[in-house]
């Protein structure tokens, strides 16, 4: 049982606000994982309307923020999203310093902050990856609602010893565990390395999410989507995951390994229509 002092701690950090729990919960076990050093990864994550409404006054704006470009795709969309500078770390403690709740202004020119980034913090560095992924994505599947930056470790490490070509990257991903190819039958899009927090990684990232749930990010980390925080990091945690099992193995030698027609019968048996191009089969 909750005790009066720690319900009135919570209402007053936010933590009693489901969305902003998630949100604290998902930022701390990424931490955990070690996958967000300092103020390294970002979250963005589509909230409904009524159901901001429940907890925060949604005609209560605290203050205008300019982004990077006019978003009339999102204009009205409410979303919650981690803080620039802000360490993932410290989320927890602190989420109204951490994170805020926004919604794009009607003509799309300005955030309306209504609740969090206190103290005058601004939306992640990655605002504009993260919103043109979001329109993006929205294109393809209406139920989309997060994007999940982070550098997690294994797939970074990836990246320097494998080949950047996407459809091979992809394959060897498939091949390192047998719920892969169930998990992300889309593949993962791989991008040139790019100057990090401009709207130019941002448009290169958004191609690559019209085909593609995640995005990889050479030498720096990666990009996963989806209908909900758990969608979104369980893609994240599957890729690391693969790209684990190649870190352990990749120079040892490889006595067997999961064929195209295995992973073709298990993409079958799962009902999912692998990306073209990549099994030959
Ligand atoms: O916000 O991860 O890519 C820190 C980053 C930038
Ligand atoms: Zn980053």
């Amino acid at each position: 049982m909750t005790t009066v002092l720690e319900n009135q701690k919570e209402q007053k950090s936010g933590l009693d606000i489901p969305f902003v729990r998630e949100m604290a919960e998902i930022t701390q076990n990424m931490w955990k994982f070690g996958w967000d050093e300092r103020n390294g990864g970002n979250v963005s994550y589509i909230l409904d309307e009524a159901e901001v409404a429940k907890y925060l006054d949604i005609h209560q704006v605290i203050r205008t923020i300019k982004p990077a470009f006019p978003v009339n795709e999102l204009a009205g969309k409410y979303f919650i999203v981690t803080g620039s500078g802000k360490y993932f770390k410290n989320v927890i403690a602190d989420p109204e310093a951490n994170l805020g709740v926004l919604r794009v202004s009607q003509d799309g020119e300005q955030l309306e902050l209504l609740w969090g980034l206190k103290d005058n913090a601004v939306p992640t560095s990655e605002l504009p990856s993260h919103f043109m992924s979001h329109i993006e994505r929205l294109k393809v599947d209406p139920n989309h609602r997060v994007v999940i930056h982070n550098h997690a470790t294994h797939v970074i490490a990836m990246t320097f010893i494998h080949s950047l070509d996407e459809n091979q990257f992809t394959k060897t991903l498939w091949e390192m565990c047998t719920e892969c190819i169930v998990v992300f039958p889309d593949g993962i899009g791989v991008i040139p390395w790019m100057v990090p927090g401009s709207s130019e990684i941002g448009r290169e990232t958004a191609k690559k999410m019209k085909d593609h749930h995640a995005v990889l990010w050479p030498h720096h980390g990666i990009f996963g989507t989806g209908s909900s925080i758990d969608e979104a990091f369980g893609l994240i945690e599957t890729i690391e995951k693969a790209a684990q099992i190649y870190m352990l193995i990749a120079h040892h030698d490889i006595q067997q390994r999961i064929t195209d027609q295995e992973l073709a019968d298990l993409a079958k048996a799962f009902n999912v229509t692998p990306r073209k191009g990549i099994l030959n089969v």
